[in-house]
């Protein structure tokens, strides 16, 4: 195995100057296993880039050395046998780092663990080496942590190459077949095993044609693909269509309890994993915008998720289900039917039906990945399913990577959210994730140099793959840890700018959009800039209602939905009432007129204008520190260019917004600013 250098890419968080203070010690690695051998090489490779093992000889890895072993390897030097012994059993993937009389030792009980190990010293850089450290054990909360890929291999007529990409094309296809050249593909793989990611579903959930027969005769496709990612211990697993035993397997019939489609996906599984034995398992959406399911065939999601699981069974794999089920053919008319509802409505009358290999796949947010939603009701709703929590890095609702928006805390928000209030030992919906299926993101990257399109998007990747290894870790230091790897000498003067930029510009993105967690208003289709009244009379489920009087979707027990009385006490009681419910997201819940009075003290109306203007000035002030980086040397003046460009889109497309959502709400209500601002 090489490890991949790619000289026309831009090296994100793991460029070779972070791996100086590994490569200039000598650094014996001890123990067997492919992925101890990954580590074996790239130590080497680091090395032979900082001419390590010149200086600090000996077998422990010398005064200032370092030994990455396995806890059982023949040869194990005292120190970490010590290390080992104080540090106890670390399961499959933990680590424990230590350092004592001038050697820093990283043991692991397997394989994958040292590989992590190793990324571990690669963050610390010289701080491994200083002065003396305790025994630190390091686990990953979550056994699976997940992206998954919504790439197609034909280029769709309207979602293009990659389904909400916008990074450009796909890392592992391209104009209907498979890249002949899959060195990125390692190298991604490279970057995700550093932030801890081991499960890459490679391909859109919305299957077509070509994209289903991955399944069958472009199996070929998924072997070289697993190889490429395989080295860095993650597992692929593929998105198949329900209907494949008739499209293609030609059967008459795809119900989840016939037989001869019981046969069909136990040989299908049968195949797969004969070419790719450590295969991951399948992601399935059904019945969801269009996608086939069970539905079709009088049976239910748990019964459409068995027949799948019971084929993946005998050799360890899973069923990754969705639960964004919901109409999509909506009569908006219908003030009865609600899409946030749908998913519970749906799953929770199935907890406790599911095949034990099924991971239920729960999108964050009762809609779709709006920028403010509520936690879904689902997660409280199932305590006898495993659950997995879906978050989006690929931007489609929060800029599409022309903004800067960095996810993390809104991510850490979800993930620290207690559904039940201090019941249930104040249980959080990362306790739910981690005790289930763990974490699951729809990934950002693509074919772009700086893989992310937005270089400053990149720091969503590294977060989402740090939280799923440590829901509990802090968003301001994860963008801390990114920046020391990507900037790693210029990271000190960089810091402060990258923190001014970053660490709230999610609600700077939530304030210049929809107000008070309403939602949309996003152009239809493509979903970018804004477009108040876009989805307002279609069938998709998503409305404001605004009219002169108010604005907001009653969703209470009382008069509305019924939504609120989804979610167990506190949160029913809290959302119930227009007076408790958090402002962020009065209008997810609550119709009310425009002189209604936040908790903040402010009106709805005021507090559109106010957000409105203040979302713009802040992208202004983001633009300004970034233009004092402007030949101050430290970032490359390419990726100041085009992070500058971007900016100046960002400013553009938050100033039509503040303008549009701004006029349109003084059209309706007739209020105007209190504070005399211009507004069309
Ligand atoms: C892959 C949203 C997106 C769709 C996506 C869907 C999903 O509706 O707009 O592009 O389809 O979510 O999560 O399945």
């Amino acid at each position: 195995m090489t490890i991949p250098d790619l000289t026309d890419v831009h090296p994100a968080w793991l460029p070779p100057e972070a791996f100086r203070a590994i490569g200039s010690r000598r650094v014996p690695v001890l123990g067997d296993g492919a992925l101890v051998e990954t580590v074996r090489e790239e130590v080497a490779a680091a090395r032979a880039r900082f001419g390590g093992g010149d200086r600090d000889g000996g077998g422990d890895g010398g005064a200032a050395g370092c030994v990455l072993a396995l806890a059982g390897a023949d040869g194990l030097p005292g120190t970490a046998r010590a290390v080992a012994a104080e540090a106890g059993p670390l399961g499959a993937e933990g680590y424990a780092l230590a350092r004592r009389d001038g050697v820093t030792t990283v043991v692991a009980g397997a394989p994958a663990g040292l590989l992590y190990g190793l990324f571990h010293l690669v963050r610390l850089g010289e701080a491994a080496f200083g002065a003396d450290r305790p025994v630190e054990r390091h686990a990953p909360a979550a056994a699976r942590r997940m992206l998954d890929h919504w790439d197609n291999i034909d280029v769709h007529p309207v979602m293009g190459q990659v389904e909400r990409g916008y990074a450009g094309g796909s890392l592992f296809w391209r104009d209907g077949v498979l890249r002949e050249d899959l060195t990125r593909v390692r190298a991604y793989a490279r970057l995700l095993a550093a932030t801890g990611i081991n499960a890459v579903a490679i391909n859109n959930v919305n299957v077509h044609a070509t994209e289903a027969r991955l399944l069958t005769d472009r199996l070929d496709e998924v072997v070289a693909i697993a190889a490429e990612l395989r080295p860095y211990g993650i597992r692929v697993h593929l998105s198949i269509g329900f209907a494949s035993p008739v499209t293609l397997g030609g059967l008459p019939t795809a119900d989840p309890l016939d037989e001869d489609v019981r046969r069909w996906w136990a040989a299908a599984a049968e195949r797969v994993y004969a070419a790719v034995p450590d295969f991951g398992g399948f992601v399935v959406k059904a019945d969801s915008e269009g996608q086939p399911g069970p539905f079709g065939y009088g049976r239910s999601h748990a019964e459409g998720a068995g027949v799948l699981a019971a084929a993946l069974a005998p050799y360890g794999g899973v069923v990754h289900w969705r639960a964004f089920v919901y109409d999509h053919r909506q009569d908006w008319r219908d003030r009865s039917t609600d899409r946030a509802r749908a998913a519970c409505d749906h799953f929770a009358p199935l907890d406790g039906r599911f095949a034990d290999n099924v991971i239920l796949q729960v999108k964050h947010g009762p809609m779709d990945f709006q920028p403010r939603e509520p936690v879904s009701p689902v997660i409280a709703a199932m305590p006898a399913t495993k659950l997995a929590v879906e978050f989006q890095v690929t931007q489609e609702y929060t800029g599409q990577q022309r903004h800067v928006c960095y996810l993390a805390p809104m991510w850490s928000e979800i993930l620290s959210f207690r559904p039940w209030g201090e019941d249930e030992g104040g249980r959080t919906v990362a306790d739910v994730a981690v005790g289930g299926g763990g974490l699951v993101a729809v990934s950002n990257a693509g074919d772009d140099p700086y893989w992310t399109g937005h270089p400053l998007a990149q720091a969503n990747l590294y977060a989402f793959g740090r939280l799923a290894w440590d829901p509990r870790l802090d968003p301001a230091a994860i963008l801390d840890e990114w920046a020391g790897l990507t900037f790693p000498e210029t990271a000190a003067g960089l810091r402060g700018t990258l923190h001014a930029m970053m660490d709230g510009s999610w609600r700077t993105y939530e304030r210049y959009t929809a107000p008070l967690g309403v939602g949309f208003m996003v152009r239809p289709g493509h979903h970018y800039g804004p477009d108040v009244d876009g989805y307002e009379y279609t069938p998709w489920g998503t409305y404001h209602f605004a009219d002169r009087d108010g604005v907001g979707v009653d969703r209470t027990r009382a008069t509305g939905t019924g939504l609120t009385g989804q979610y167990p006490r506190p949160w029913s009681e809290v959302y119930e009432s227009a007076g408790r419910c958090p402002d962020e997201l009065l209008l997810f819940f609550h119709h009310v007129p425009y002189g209604h009075v936040l908790r903040s003290g402010s009106t709805v109306i005021q507090h559109i204008y106010d957000t409105h203007f203040a979302g713009v000035e802040e992208v202004v002030a983001m633009r300004a520190h970034w233009d004092k980086l402007d030949g101050s040397g430290l970032v490359d003046p390419a990726l100041h260019a085009r992070v500058a460009e971007l900016l100046a889109e960002q400013q553009r497309c938050a100033e039509e917004w503040r303008d549009q959502v701004n006029t349109y709400f003084f059209r309706k209500s007739g209020v105007p600013d209190a504070r005399g601002r211009h507004i069309y």
